[in-house]
This record gives C-alpha cells, structure tokens and sequence, in this order.
C-alpha cells in the first residue's frame, strides 16, 4: 500500500512545526508492509492544496494523510470533516505564512458545505489508544490552512471520482515548544512518532 503523508512548514512565528519532521523521518525509517512518501507543504491558502494536488499526480497514492500542529491540543486528534470556510478572524491569526488574512470566505465558492474524511476514524482512534497514546476524533479541523487542505483534497477526490482514502491528523506541540508557556500541553516527539506509524499500521486491509 503506498501512503503520501504530509506535514507543514513552521507558522505563527514557530521555529519548528513536528509535523514536517515527523513526515520526513518517517519517509526514511520506512514503514513494513508500506511505500511511505512524504512531503512538507507551505502554510499559504493559495499553495497548499496545490502542492498537495501536485505531490498526489507524481506519487498516485492509495492513501493520503496530512498531519498538522494544533497548538493547544493535547492529543492526536483525527478529524472528521473540512468545511467550506477559511477564516483567519476567529482564530487569532495573523494570517499565513504570506500574510493572506481571509475572513468568513468560502474555499470554493460552489463547493459543498463540508466533506467527510475517509479514513477509518473510529479504528484510527482505538488502535491509538491500545497503544496507550491519548487521541480522539475531532469535529473541526479550524479555519485556517488545516482546514483548507483536508477541504482541498477531498474536494478534489470527490471531482474527480478517486478512490485513494484522505483525512487529516492534528498534533499537539512538543515539550520544547512550550517552555515559555508552560499552560500549553504539549506531547513528546517520540510519541508522536509512534502515534503516526500507528496511524499508517491502521490502515492496513
Ligand atoms: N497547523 C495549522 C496550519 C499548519 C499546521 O501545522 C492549522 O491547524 O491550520
């Protein structure tokens, strides 16, 4: 089975965002059973699901699963659906890494409302939590570029009648991200490694 996974560059004023590394030393450990590639995307409206859209044409994935850091959140959380919604407004951002600041659009404007992730969620979760990893689902992925590229993608797949699966999976921060904000939970880099094969081991038939 051949999984792309995806992480995203630094944002917000991070140094680091986990998830890049996460997805890049996962391509080179390698998953038995599995091809794993991986690829980081920019946090930019007008580029991620185009980067995303261009890394699936080259690799023609069975599986795509995008992974994201939810600052604040304290555990793996696998979301459930994108909705047709950027907004920056609610969320407290300052806008993305080019300083695009959308407020109450729609990503398409015809498109449906919202588009369900077709990972199996529910096993997702419970194969986490058998290895003692604290997850569950989530039933937003927010506004911002998260979001946007999990809409993007299924949007995408639905257009076109594709049948490789597509979801999204926040992450919390890592110890280190937090130290001038101890109120922050944060989960280690190596649990969350083990959380992502996880994750990938779920998806085997
Ligand atoms: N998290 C942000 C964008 C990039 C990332 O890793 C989000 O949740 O939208």
């Amino acid at each position: 089975m051949k999984i792309l996974v995806t992480g995203f560059e630094p944002f917000g004023g991070m140094k680091v965002n986990p998830t890049s590394m996460l997805v890049e030393n996962l391509q080179e450990e390698g998953v038995d059973g599995f091809e794993i590639y991986a690829s980081t995307l920019p946090v930019v409206y007008d580029q991620c699901v185009e980067t995303l859209l261009t890394k699936i044409n080259e690799v023609n994935p069975d599986a795509v699963i995008c992974c994201g850091l939810a600052f604040g959140r304290s555990s793996v959380t696998v979301e459930r659906i994108g909705i047709n919604v950027k907004d920056t407004a609610g969320e407290g951002l300052k806008g993305d890494n080019q300083g695009d600041k959308p407020v109450d659009e729609r990503i398409i404007t015809d498109g449906p409302d919202g588009l369900f992730s077709t990972l199996p969620l529910r096993k997702i979760v419970n194969d986490l939590l058998a290895e003692g990893i604290p997850a569950q689902i989530s039933n937003t992925a927010g506004t911002y570029i998260c979001n946007n590229t999990l809409y993007g993608v299924l949007n995408y797949f639905r257009i076109n009648h594709h049948q490789a699966l597509a979801g999204f999976i926040h992450f919390p921060a890592i110890p280190e991200m937090t130290v001038e904000r101890p109120q922050i939970p944060s989960m280690s880099y190596e649990t969350q490694y083990k959380a992502l094969k996880t994750i990938i081991k779920s998806l085997k038939i």
